[in-house]
């Protein structure tokens, strides 16, 4: 008898471990690496329970890819990256309305961007679009300070900078969206053209461009101020730019996914990534977004938007299906196809 209950509990026991990590989240990072990183290692702390699978992707490979699942969900969460692939799949309905306890401790913009999607997405950071240029490169090919969109037309540029594909990087969806807003389209097509005669490289991830001008590979990398920051407090020689004519900014989203396979799960990450203190670990991990907790710490690096001339970014229209797809389109037929030449 005592042998017979020995076993049971030892199958019991064997059991155990196999329930535990049944409990399973799939969750999109569409930010930098190592904040992503950090934020699986934390919520592993905090719920040693939960075995999370995170992948990162940029933001439009992130929409394309929960897009690509839509009858087969394999996601659970997509956490960061610019609002406008966000909003996208909120009007496809992609993602699922949550009501979170949390947002009563949110900014007004990180819950503009939760109206606008019908609560389908949140704001969780926000950030300001600009550059950051290598000053040792600048100085000694005796390049002049680009202080305005325009100073980057300058010839004396040519193949010193980088900024990424928008089809893929929210970060550049959001800068062909400014120069849109700042322009008119037809001008801000001219512009691109002619921008385009200085651009090295067309790169996947948004801040790779100044990740690489921070290498010296290149000159400037058009990116989120925040990303430039994160070079020069690493110690690279980057001197980090608002443009003149003023410029656009992100509402860093984040949503779930409509027929999730794990729904529950998602909902205590949702919960527990706007928290004040989850949110206040960023800047250990070199991210300096300014957070949507109104009670997180932003870093003495982040960038304050009062001081930036800032334009006043239409979100429901740059995020709309039918707006983002003739951008690209658009983007595709006119710059792409000069980047190969
Ligand atoms: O690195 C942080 C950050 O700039 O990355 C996000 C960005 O959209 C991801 O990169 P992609 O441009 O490649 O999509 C921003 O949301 C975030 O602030």
């Amino acid at each position: 008898m005592k042998r017979q209950r020995a076993l049971a509990l030892a199958t019991l026991a064997c059991a155990l471990p196999t329930v535990a990590s049944a409990d399973e989240l799939n969750l999109i990072c569409a930010a930098d690496v190592v904040i992503c990183e950090r934020l699986t290692e934390e919520f592993g702390k905090a719920y040693p329970d939960i075995s999370t699978n995170m992948v990162r992707m940029s933001s439009g490979e992130a929409y394309a890819k929960i897009r690509a699942e839509a009858r087969n969900p394999q996601t659970d969460v997509w956490w960061g990256g610019t609002g406008d692939p966000h909003l996208q799949a909120a009007a496809d309905e992609l993602t699922t309305p949550y009501d979170s306890p949390m947002k009563a401790e949110l900014q007004d913009w990180a819950l503009s961007q939760a109206k606008a999607s019908g609560d389908r997405s949140i704001g969780v950071y926000s950030g300001v679009l600009g550059w950051g240029y290598n000053t040792e490169i600048f100085a000694a090919k005796g390049l002049k300070e680009p202080t305005c969109w325009a100073d980057l037309l300058d010839p004396s540029l040519k193949g010193e900078i980088q900024i990424a594909d928008p089809n893929s990087s929210g970060t550049a969806y959001t800068t062909l969206a400014t120069l849109v807003q700042l322009m008119g389209e037809d001008e801000a097509f001219t512009y691109l053209k002619a921008l385009n005669e200085n651009v090295a490289q067309y790169t996947k991830s948004g801040s790779a461009p100044v990740k690489a001008a921070a290498r010296g590979e290149t000159g400037l990398g058009i990116v989120f101020m925040h990303d430039a920051v994160t070079q020069s407090v690493e110690g690279f020689p980057i001197k980090v730019v608002a443009p003149c004519e003023g410029t656009g900014y992100e509402i860093g989203s984040m949503s779930l996914i409509e027929g999730a396979p794990n729904p529950d799960q998602a909902k205590i990450f949702y919960d527990w990534v706007l928290r004040a203190d989850v949110q206040s670990l960023m800047p250990e991990a070199g991210s300096y977004q300014i957070p949507s907790n109104k009670a997180a710490k932003a870093s003495e690096h982040a960038i304050d938007p009062s001081t930036v001339k800032l334009i006043d970014y239409d979100f429901a229209k740059y995020g709309s299906s039918e707006t983002r797809q003739h951008l690209l389109s658009r983007w595709d037929a006119e710059i792409g196809g000069r980047a190969a030449e």
